[in-house]
């Protein structure tokens, strides 16, 4: 039983896609963030694999991603007594709730989408779901009436679309939504690729040396940090502009300390960067190593299928009561 205690009256939810092993980027940014707020909140976590579909995935590859990113979740810390774990495409009820919604927001606002200009800029072809999905992520959050979705900056824009969506149908059709609101904390800054550190480092990219998975070799990763992309000059001072390298390397620091900007260049004050950076890649191996030892304990647990067995039912009731009223509000039914 999931020990939701009677003071736990607000709600989150987010997910993360299963379109590679995540990245320092994910843990930061989003996982990080669901291990600290699951005491405080009734809580949802699923795997985004419908996401994922939205550009080209193989099929072999993507089921061993999904099997991976639950183990992944609860190796970071995730308590599967503190969260509704889950599988989206478990749950056909994200996909009939999203074409509901999806003939309820206009056209011109998804072709506005900064993720969908970007992804559909970098290919010829691409498909009518990259289009949608933020209708998809939309149908996600408001299935459940959550109070917050924590998710890293780059998401922000999905989550504000998923309000509009909310309003615009309650007003047209009554109150069906509660409106959700972001939820962007400090730590979950963007971290950068390493290589180029103007660019999210994420985890699909196509240079490895940028990125930081979670399952990564230890060797590799400290090889990775020691050659980060850094600046001509020799001081660690945070500057996004001028300094992206070393700004990115102190804020993951920020992220694995809870430290401030101001004490990480206090204590590096004078230090180099070669110094610095092996302080950065001592700190991410301690962490990295107790993530992959618990994570090779669970890949191949049944507790796993315990666990999503259970929380699929949880979810597909509350989401069937969702699309259901929907209907109704719509008019669809005999
Ligand atoms: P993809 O490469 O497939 O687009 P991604 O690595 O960018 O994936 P998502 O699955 O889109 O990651 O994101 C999962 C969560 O991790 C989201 O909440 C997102 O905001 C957060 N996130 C992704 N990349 C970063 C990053 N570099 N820094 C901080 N948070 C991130
Ligand atoms: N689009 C998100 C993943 C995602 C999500 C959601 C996050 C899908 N549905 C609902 C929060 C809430 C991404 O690519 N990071």
């Amino acid at each position: 039983m999931k020990d939701f205690s009677a003071n736990i009256n607000k709600t989150i939810l987010t997910g993360i896609q299963p379109s590679g092993v995540i990245t320092l980027g994910n843990y930061i940014g989003a996982i990080k963030q669901m291990v600290k707020m699951q005491d405080e909140f009734k809580s949802y976590l699923f795997i985004a694999d419908m996401h994922a579909i939205t550009v080209g995935q193989d099929p072999l590859q993507l089921h061993e991603n999904i099997r991976s990113l639950v183990a992944l979740y609860l190796a970071c810390g995730i308590d599967p007594n503190k969260n509704i774990i889950f599988i989206q495409s478990e749950n056909e009820y994200h996909a009939n709730i999203s074409w509901l919604l999806e003939c309820n927001t206009p056209f011109g606002v998804l072709s506005r989408m900064t993720q969908f200009k970007d992804k559909s800029s970098k290919n010829v072809n691409f498909y009518a779901g990259l289009f949608t999905y933020p209708v998809l992520m939309a149908a996600d959050i408001l299935a459940y009436d959550v109070d917050y979705v924590p998710v890293g900056i780059d998401q922000k824009q999905h989550v504000e679309l998923a309000r509009n969506i909310a309003e615009h149908f309650n007003k047209k059709y009554g109150k069906t939504f509660k409106i959700p609101d972001v939820y962007i904390t400090k730590e979950g800054t963007k971290i950068m690729d390493l290589v180029d550190p103007t660019k999210k480092m994420s985890k699909s990219s196509k240079n490895p040396k940028g990125i930081i998975h979670l399952l990564d070799d230890p060797k590799e990763i400290r090889k990775k940090i020691m050659g980060a992309t850094t600046d001509s000059e020799c001081e660690i001072k945070f500057d996004l502009e001028k300094k992206p390298g070393i700004s990115n390397l102190i804020n993951i620091c920020v992220a694995l300390t809870g430290k401030d900007i101001k004490d990480i260049e206090q204590e590096f004050q004078g230090k180099n960067y070669g110094e610095f950076k092996k302080f950065v890649a001592d700190l991410v191996l301690e962490e990295m190593e107790g993530i992959q030892k618990r994570y090779n304990d669970l890949i191949h647990s049944h507790v796993l299928d315990e666990i999503l067995d259970e929380n699929i039912k949880i979810t597909r009731e509350i989401a069937k009561k969702k699309f259901m009223l929907m209907k109704e509000k719509m008019g669809l039914y005999r």
